[in-house]
């Protein structure tokens, strides 16, 4: 942008300064880094006309992306030289998406805001631009309980956090040495933590491919090549710096550096939320006493998709409702009453298997980490009072 000094420098120069002084904007470093490539306005304007002429997609980019948003934004970078190009293009590349956009960065949160703040507050079910997070609290760990004692519906329990690293973007910026970096200082402060959490971290690095796939069947891994985290950048130099920490009982987990630098996930069979939640509490309190993270005054704990923010809790469970899934479309009818989210038995963007869904909370900004739990559990106590009276 020019700045005021020198709008009165032009005001009063002739035409060939002012030209000259252009020519010079365009060609010196130090402006051009500012400015967004040709290159990148052109893909900008082709991904804007797929979308607009997209019949089939119904993401939240494409809801909030008016023509309007987009010419305020086209032109912007954050200093680490990201531009809306890097926050959509997951979206324009995978027109079923259902948000389809990332921060590339922390600045992208503000500077993109025009885009990002009605998307978290759509998603997120009520967070205005004037709202503020609340500040952590995990509550009263005594009133959660196990939401199946028979073990009649729930296969297994897991709850997750994500962290991101004081001091590093988000994956579209890091370079190798960074990722390199991270994984080294995780894996040192990892290996400090005793009882029930002392375990062992495996780099994805030199992980034999069987190994790595029965992690993923018996859902303690991430996946790999997941098209909406490739297409936003998220999977360069793969697999440096990523891995995976767990203890023995594989009931607590840690991934390094897939979507979030980190993802802190406790899980177990059956359905003990109480056990469950608990030994997330005590493990992400010992590491944030090792590790520090980036956490915004407005936005609570910053994860590289805005569906994660603030409390960057999902508490889900493995069920199987046989009644109420006999129409996929009820059971998530009836979930998102509670504000709860259906996915597939392997995650996000898969098929159920064997009629086990994964339900949790959706929305996990402008609540406590608590309340975010105990969305779950309350939705999910009804669901099951549902089934039974079918
Ligand atoms: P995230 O939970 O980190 O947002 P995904 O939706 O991709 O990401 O899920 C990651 C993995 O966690 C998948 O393998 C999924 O099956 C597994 N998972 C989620 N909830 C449960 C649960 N309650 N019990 C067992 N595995 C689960
Ligand atoms: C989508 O828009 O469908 C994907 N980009 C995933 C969005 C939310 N899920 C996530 O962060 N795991």
């Amino acid at each position: 942008m020019t700045s005021i000094a020198s709008k009165k420098v032009l005001i009063g120069a002739s035409a060939a300064a002012i030209a000259g002084y252009l020519i010079y904007r365009t060609s010196c470093p130090r402006y051009r880094n500012k400015m967004v490539d040709q290159s990148v306005l052109d893909k900008l304007d082709a991904g804007f006309k797929k979308l607009q002429e997209a019949n089939n997609c119904h993401s939240l980019l494409k809801k909030y992306l008016s023509k309007d948003v987009f010419d305020q934004l086209k032109t912007r970078k954050t200093a680490m030289g990201a531009t809306l190009l890097d926050v959509i293009q997951s979206g324009v590349e995978n027109l079923d998406s259902g948000v389809g956009l990332y921060a590339p960065d922390a600045e992208s949160y503000t500077l993109f805001k025009e885009l990002f703040d009605p998307v978290i507050d759509d998603y997120h079910q009520g967070f205005k631009p004037t709202d503020k997070h609340p500040q952590s609290d995990f509550g009263d760990l005594s009133t959660l309980v196990d939401v199946d004692p028979n073990n009649e519906f729930v296969v297994s329990t897991r709850v997750r956090c994500g962290r991101s690293l004081k001091g590093y973007p988000f994956n579209p910026c890091l370079t190798q040495g960074q990722y390199q970096e991270m994984e080294d200082k995780v894996k040192a402060q990892l290996s400090s933590m005793d009882g029930e959490l002392k375990g062992t971290y495996f780099p994805l690095t030199g992980m034999d491919k069987k190994t790595q796939q029965q992690l993923i069947d018996d859902h303690f891994l991430f996946k790999e090549g997941d098209r909406f985290l490739q297409a936003a950048n998220a999977c360069r130099y793969w697999p440096t710096g990523r891995g995976i920490y767990h203890n023995d009982a594989k009931t607590f987990l840690v991934w390094v550096n897939e979507e979030d630098h980190l993802r802190i996930i406790s899980m177990q069979k059956g359905g003990n939320l109480k056990e469950v939640f608990t030994r997330l509490v005590t493990a992400v309190k010992t590491i944030e006493q090792k590790i520090p993270f980036s956490r915004d005054d407005r936005l609570g704990f910053l994860t590289f998709c805005p569906t994660n923010l603030g409390t960057t809790i999902r508490a889900s469970v493995h069920i199987a409702l046989p009644k109420l899934a006999a129409d996929l479309k009820k059971l998530e009818e009836v979930a998102g009453k509670y504000n709860l989210q259906v996915r597939g038995t392997r995650g996000e963007h898969t098929e159920s298997e064997g009629g086990v869904y994964d339900i949790s909370n959706k929305r996990r900004m402008g609540l406590t980490e608590y309340q975010a739990v105990r969305e779950m559990q309350d939705g999910i106590l009804e669901l099951i009072k549902i089934e039974k009276s079918l």
